[in-house]
């Protein structure tokens, strides 16, 4: 899973990324309109789902492993942003490849650090980023329209139906963009939608807006992505707040000094579990778990995914040689306490190739190859 953190010059991009990744890529504010970042900073953030604990204490494993995201902080072009050149060449390869998009928005004071706009405006901001993704895609579909253009011209009879009607799909999305309406949010067949993930759109993307706060307002987290709803709430994105710069002196932290002064300063959940939370619910991936004496491991993958899949991302002699899966829901787990007492209940089921892998499903692949 790779989420690309993208936004205006000194919105806080590096910092954000920092607090998520335990990173300490170099954070810079630019003044003189040139980035210090040369290329994009990208790091893990491991997601500490608490339900691990439970399989940790049944097999005793000699290691854990918890499933990552993968962070890449995309740099902005000072000069571009806000003129629609920003999002282009490489960088718009590493937006492209993943799975999300991270957008920051300045909404912290700082004297000291350059404004991309006119004063303090994260609304506005926001804006300013959602419409670079939509151009972005307008481009990308110009390109397209420029080539199936040329396509027609030798085209023989048979073929001009396909392509009059990817003309037809392109302008349409093309018109729903120039009123600022996301691919996301536009209706799709589910063929056509199908046929799009491969120009990998970004706004076809699940996206998710972080308000980056100044320490003073940090408490005020959960509060403040209140300012953000009318700009959001007929785009399907989903919002967040926290003090990127706190969060990222916190994330340096030992785990025990770090409770504590978070619990001084009335914060609650960090923002790194509130980011992979979200991520999580963006992308509608869930998590479901392996466990043996030698490994205890929580896997990721998309809603849907069925067993024999899920075992393919395991290991691929594993779907290959699929006998069967057995499975405990993680509720059961818990209320029987023992995989022999789950047995025993009756709640530890056989399961086919075609069984769909819920939610904290704990599983066990039988295979032979
Ligand atoms: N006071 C305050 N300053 C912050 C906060 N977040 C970031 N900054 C400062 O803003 C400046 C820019 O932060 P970065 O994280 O480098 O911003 P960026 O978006 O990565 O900047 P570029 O990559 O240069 O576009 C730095 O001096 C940060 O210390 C915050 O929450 N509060
Ligand atoms: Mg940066």
């Amino acid at each position: 899973m790779e989420v690309a953190i993208l936004g205006l010059p000194n919105s806080g991009k590096t910092t954000v990324f920092n607090a998520l990744t335990r990173g300490s890529a170099e954070v810079v504010p630019y003044a003189s309109g040139a980035s210090g970042q040369s290329g994009p900073n990208v790091g893990v953030a491991r997601v500490h789902d608490p339900r691990i604990d439970l399989l940790v204490s049944l097999f005793s494993p000699k290691r854990t492993v918890l499933s990552e995201v993968t962070y890449s902080e995309v740099p902005a072009t000072p000069e571009g942003l806000g003129k629609t050149q920003s999002i282009s060449g490489l960088y718009l390869n590493s937006i492209q490849r993943a799975d999300a998009l991270l957008v920051v928005v300045r909404a912290f004071e700082n004297e000291s650090v350059a404004h991309a706009g006119d004063g303090l405006d994260p609304v506005r901001d926001a804006e300013t980023m959602l419409y670079e993704l939509a151009f972005a895609d307008l481009e990308i579909l110009d390109r397209r329209l420029a080539r199936l253009a040329d396509g027609l011209k030798g085209a023989k009879a048979a073929e001009r139906d396909p392509i009059a009607r990817e003309q037809a799909l392109i302008e349409r999305l093309k018109d729903g963009l120039e009123s600022g309406t996301h691919i996301r949010d536009q209706p799709l067949a589910r063929d056509d939608a199908h046929f799009l993930e491969g120009f990998q759109l970004l706004t076809a993307k699940p996206l998710m807006v972080l308000l980056n706060l100044g320490e003073d307002e940090a408490a005020e987290g959960a509060a403040r992505p209140e300012s953000l709803r009318p700009l959001l709430d007929e785009r399907s994105a989903r919002c967040a707040a926290f003090c990127g710069k706190l969060e990222m002196e916190l994330s340096q932290m030992e785990p025990a000094d770090e409770q504590e002064f978070r619990a001084s300063l009335g914060l609650s959940e960090s923002g790194l579990d509130l980011m992979l939370r979200m991520t999580h619910e963006v992308t509608d991936v869930i998590t479901f778990f392996t466990g043996n004496t030698n490994e205890v491991r929580a896997w990721a993958v998309p809603r849907g995914t069925s067993a024999v899949n899920a075992a393919g991302k395991i290991h691929s002699d594993m779907s290959r040689g699929f006998i069967r899966a057995e499975v405990v829901a993680y509720d059961d787990m818990e209320r029987c306490g023992t995989l022999a007492e789950a047995r025993r209940q009756g709640v530890l089921r056989q399961e086919g190739k075609g069984y769909i892998v819920k939610d904290g499903d704990i599983v066990n692949i039988l295979f032979n190859v």
